[in-house]
């Protein structure tokens, strides 16, 4: 794939270019959206966030032109998932060697003594089925805070695989085995290392790399209320230090509220989408989250310049 709406179609040799999707991008309350490119084809994987009891079901989407989306219902359920017995959210989705693994939060742990945490499944297709990998979390321990839920995948120019996760203020960053079935020690012999990127982190990490900085971007603020907002920062190697740049993402009171949660599609033709979950302006019901796309630029010196969030 190229950029979004008519390059997306010149690429991928389809006729017609259609002008631009509307946010948001398909029906339906689903939040937290993973998005990612396999074969040619945009795949976004978010949480069913119709209510918190709900969330035992993922759906994905499809799409050639991030203009029309197909629902892949049920890709990955509790079912296929035995020690998941509550709810299941938040994906991040990536290909390893013609595999595609599903990773999730699941169960809410709120301490220590309860057991969750961050699973993954696996699937010969990126709708799925997916099923468990390891019958058991790969992280299931709060450790220095940081809850495990809200998982990012990574891969290193080297080919490590990390996995950066955390909520509750706390992030952290852990090896994964090729293979994805544990989680190894680094160079330094540790499991996990705190990378916090700034007092303001609060979940949904990121990373990606650029011009051969790697750039974390976070939510911050109450995922509820009016404050949510994606904020980025800098640094030369995937385990930081960071340095806070800024917010780049909020509500606008005209458009939707509590913008955050997102991920970022990087096109060969070099442009940048942020896809991100919003909360319809006059519905405050908790779990009411529809997920939206838009453009994401940056200046001549690698920021990101703040999004515009928009119903186009
Ligand atoms: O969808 C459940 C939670 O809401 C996620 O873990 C947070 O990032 C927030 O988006």
């Amino acid at each position: 794939v190229t950029a979004v709406a008519g390059a997306v179609f010149l690429s991928l040799g389809l006729a017609s270019a259609p002008v631009q999707a509307g946010n948001p991008v398909f029906p339906g309350w689903y939040a937290d959206p993973e998005a990612a490119v396999f074969d040619n084809t945009y795949w976004i994987f978010p949480t069913t966030s119709a209510a918190y009891e709900d969330q035992t079901v993922f759906d994905a989407f499809s799409s050639k032109d991030l203009v029309n989306w197909t629902k892949h219902p049920g890709v990955l359920t509790n079912a296929a998932v035995p020690w998941a017995k509550k709810a299941m959210w938040a994906p991040a989705v990536v290909e390893n060697k013609g595999k595609y693994y599903f990773f999730f939060g699941a169960n809410d742990i709120q301490s220590d003594e309860e057991f969750g945490g961050i699973g993954v499944a696996v699937a010969d297709k990126p709708e799925g089925p997916y099923r468990d990998l390891i019958g058991k979390p790969l992280v299931g321990k709060f450790h220095n805070g940081a809850q495990p839920i809200d998982q990012f995948v990574f891969k290193d120019d080297d080919g490590t695989w990390y996995m950066i996760y955390g909520g509750w203020k706390h992030a952290n960053i852990v090896k994964l085995k090729d293979d994805f079935t544990a989680v190894v020690p680094m160079a330094d012999g540790t499991l996990f290392k705190e990378i916090t990127p700034a007092p303001e982190y609060v979940e949904g990490s990121l990373m990606f790399k650029r011009n051969g900085k790697y750039y974390y971007m976070w939510s911050e603020g109450g995922w509820t209320g009016p404050d949510y907002a994606v904020a980025y920062a800098i640094g030369d190697a995937p385990t930081g230090p960071f340095k806070r740049i800024g917010k780049i993402l909020q509500q606008d009171d005209k458009i939707a509220r509590g913008a955050g949660h997102h991920s970022v599609i990087h096109t060969p033709d070099d442009s940048w989408y942020i896809v991100y979950h919003r909360r319809p302006l006059g519905d405050n019901t908790r779990d009411h989250r529809v997920t939206s796309i838009e453009h994401m630029t940056f200046d001549a010196q690698g920021h990101i310049l703040p999004v515009k969030i928009t119903h186009e």
